[in-house]
């Protein structure tokens, strides 16, 4: 059985998980001969007896774990391989046993006991196989993974292979224009889960408000029985586990909450962030235990004109900035004390939305704005797309989007998607691709605007036309005017109203920042010196006060959150240095500034 799902696989009185992260064994194939691991069968036995291996962890980009250079950047195909054992409690013909992996870049392969289990490619999204066929019960099992960074024109993000002569003969490496490290490895937690043989594969939530009545219009699709004999019950508690609607019968229906308790930003409401629990239930008429499914639900509206965003009928000002995925030594390995520092560092500097610039962040980044009321602009990895609008990419880029649409679908934090950054929109042929974009976006969910992150003068821009809202990367006094903050905020005024008046759709600034050493101090301000930074960041706060009295500017966002690593090139000093925050952190004098921007518009809406 294959099901169409992904939902996070949490435990119940129905499922059991058992997480594989850990110390795994690690070996890179020869860049030369990427395929010698497949050749020889590295998985068909321990890594460990095909050739030297090093100890992995898992989850984490495997890139900055060691002293070797040809770790770091290597190119092409790396095997991860573990045993584990599995109860014998498991072997039963009512259960089946599901593998997920939460995330693996670039593509991966997975062998479980010397067979492939399954393929994917995608380097930010959930995949799952059954592996109920391939286990051991009772024994030790082998899982191997081969996970391959390369990335081509028809990838998402795309990149090239190209060689380099180097003192020892030619050797291939990857090229890519987008600003960040192409960081590789199993990424995110690996786990092994059981569900009852007939399981909840899949659930839809869609809400909407009327007075003060919520709807929550959902879907479930159950799997592995026939749907004639088994019934679907859904039950909704409330935060405090209290029972607000109890055994609705049916696979689609509408549940009709009184006085519903509202998902509110963060800072719009006293008690923003409201999640009720939707209880998910399946039965059958034969021997098969019920499955129970629990999905955290957040009721609000999100409406949109070609001036305004509104969040419950009342207008949002977005106050945030772009992030990465991205610390010291794990790459972009996920770690929960970092999320939890950086949640706590967005609402210490009291934004109410981030972008997740880009490429979709982890499941379990996403939970905590959905528990903290962070509003997101949900990104698929299309950066810098659009080196030949090929249909193979068209495809690629549609798979991407219907792949974070089916894991986000749900999250009440997901105000926006963002189709794409920075992509080649000058170019007349971006006109038909992204009109195809948007309207796949659109066939997925028409619940919530779509919009791009434009990097395209107003005047030569192709895709902005299919948005329903306007976002533009700009950077004034960095890239062009360098030094001239006095530029900047004419210019930025001029620009937002000229996207305006081109398309008539709500504008949003969505990057504008500058590199900014921590602890480089120069006066009068200097550029790399954090006085630079407070300086550029305050004459874009003086554009926006005067565009926040027209009505069509909806918001403002930092480029970046906190520093961040990236390709090696001269126009790098250790990475990309424009974050408010330092790659570990801590504030720069900037982020005190912007605490207390964010804060004083946080208290007059
Ligand atoms: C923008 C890109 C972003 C870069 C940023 C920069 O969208 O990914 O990191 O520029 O150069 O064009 O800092």
């Amino acid at each position: 059985v294959t099901g169409k799902g992904v939902l996070y696989p949490t435990d119940s009185e129905s499922r059991t998980v058992y997480y594989l992260d850990g110390i795994w064994n690690f070996r890179p194939a020869n860049e030369s001969d990427p395929d010698v691991g497949h050749r020889e069968g590295w998985y068909k036995q321990e890594l460990r007896k095909t050739g030297p291996t090093i100890p992995m962890p898992v989850p984490a980009s495997y890139n900055d774990i060691t002293q070797d250079k040809a770790i770091r950047d290597h190119v092409g195909v790396v095997w991860y391989d573990r045993t584990f054992y599995v109860p014998q409690a498991w072997n039963s013909n009512v259960t089946r046993i599901w593998l997920r992996f939460g995330g693996v870049h670039y593509a991966a392969e997975v062998f479980v006991n010397g067979k492939l289990v399954t393929r994917h490619a995608g380097g930010h999204i959930p995949f799952l196989a059954e592996v109920t066929s391939f286990l051991k019960y009772g024994q030790k099992n082998l899982i191997s993974v081969a996970v391959n960074n390369t990335l081509t024109d028809i990838t998402v993000p795309q990149g090239s292979v190209g060689t380099i002569h180097t003192d020892s003969g030619p050797k291939i490496f990857q090229q890519y224009k987008f600003d960040f490290f192409n960081y590789a490895g199993i990424h995110r937690p690996v786990v092994l889960y059981t569900t009852p043989s007939v399981f909840v594969d899949d659930i839809s939530v869609k809400t909407n408000i009327y007075d003060d009545t919520g709807v929550i219009e959902y879907s479930v699709s159950v799997e592995g029985g026939s749907a004639n004999h088994t019934t679907v019950s859904v039950s909704l508690l409330d935060r405090d586990g209290n029972y607000v609607i109890r055994d609705v019968v049916g696979h689609q229906e509408n549940l009709k909450v009184p006085q519903a308790r509202l998902w509110w930003p963060y800072l719009m409401d006293p008690e923003p962030a409201y999640l009720y629990t939707l209880e998910v239930r399946t039965t059958t008429d034969s021997e098969v235990p019920e499955d129970v499914y629990r999905l955290p639900v957040g009721i609000r509206k999100v409406e949109w004109s070609n001036k305004t965003v509104k969040i419950n009928g009342k207008q949002i000002y977005i106050r945030g900035f772009g992030r990465h995925e991205d610390s010291a030594i794990r790459g972009k390995g996920h770690d929960f004390p970092l999320i939890a520092r950086d949640y706590n560092l967005i609402k210490w500097i009291g934004a109410n939305a981030y972008r997740t610039s880009h490429y979709p962040y982890s499941e379990e980044i996403m939970d905590f704005a959905d528990r903290e009321g962070i509003m997101i602009i949900d990104e698929c990895p299309a950066v810098d797309i659009g080196f030949g609008f090929k249909d193979d990419l068209l495809e690629a880029h549609r798979t991407a989007l219907t792949s974070l649409h089916r894991r986000d679908k749900n999250r009440p934090s997901v105000i926006m998607w963002s189709v794409a950054n920075e992509a080649l929109t000058a170019l007349p042929q971006a006109k038909a691709y992204f009109h195809a974009i948007a309207n796949h976006m659109r066939i997925l969910d028409s619940s919530r605007p779509i919009t791009m992150a434009i990097n395209a003068q107003h005047d030569t821009d192709f895709a902005g036309q299919f948005m329903d809202v306007i976002s533009f990367n700009r950077y004034n006094a960095w890239y062009f005017n360098s030094g001239r903050t006095d530029t900047i905020t004419q210019n930025v005024i001029q620009e937002a109203q000229n996207w305006h008046k081109k398309y008539n759709k709500p504008v949003l600034m969505t990057e504008y920042g500058a590199d900014t050493i921590a602890g480089l101090h120069l006066s009068p301000e200097y550029i790399w010196s954090e006085e630079y930074q407070v300086n550029l960041l305050s004459k874009h706060f003086e554009a926006f006060d005067q565009l926040r009295n027209e009505s069509f500017f909806i918001g403002e966002m930092i480029w970046n959150f906190a520093d961040f690593n990236t390709a090696q090139t001269f126009i790098r000093v250790g990475g990309n240095k424009k974050g408010i925050f330092t790659r570990d952190r801590q504030p720069k004098s900037s982020a005190h500034l912007v605490r207390n921007r964010y804060w004083t518009i946080a208290a007059e809406l």
